[in-house]
């Protein structure tokens, strides 16, 4: 596939709790969208959400040899917390797109460090479900004639 969405932990439970926060929408609905919007461009768009550290480690070993030319992804928590995801990009090589829901500035402290951020071709934060759509036009935007 060319674009793979990864989503880490927690997130398969958008739409049902704090929708103050996160907003109402489902993650199966986001995934689907993305999934036409890709369509319509022409690319191929696969989702995949975990709420484990290595699971997500070792899909995105798998995208290294699955045609995968650009991740999205809202690793979550694990945004603050992981130097194995952000070494596992480095592995494979993958440009990268991360996204957040929540405008993670404007929180906890603790929310403002992400170990992928630098890494990053960019990092959309704050504007809900939409992020999603928005990463996904860069991307269809980047892909296009390559
Ligand atoms: O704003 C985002 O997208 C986050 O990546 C979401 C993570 C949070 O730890 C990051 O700091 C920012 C949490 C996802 C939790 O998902 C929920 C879904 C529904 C209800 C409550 C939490």
């Amino acid at each position: 596939m060319d674009v793979l969405v990864i989503n880490g932990p927690n997130l398969n439970t958008l739409g049902t709790r704090e929708p103050e926060v996160y907003g109402s929408t489902t993650l199966a609905v986001i995934e689907a969208g993305l999934v036409a919007q890709g369509a319509a461009a022409g690319l191929d768009v696969d989702t995949f959400q975990s709420n484990h550290e290595g699971a997500i480690i070792d899909r995105l070993h798998a995208a290294r040899s699955d045609g995968t030319r650009f991740v999205i992804i809202n690793p979550g928590a694990f945004t603050h917390t992981s130097v194995a995801i952000r070494d596992a990009f480095a592995a494979v090589e993958i440009p990268f797109c991360e996204v957040h829901i929540s405008n993670v500035h404007a929180r906890e402290e603790f929310r403002r460090r992400s170990y992928l951020a630098d890494q990053a071709v960019g990092v959309l934060a704050g504007f809900g479900a939409f992020g999603y759509t928005m990463a996904m036009e860069f991307v269809i935007d980047q892909l296009k004639g390559q």
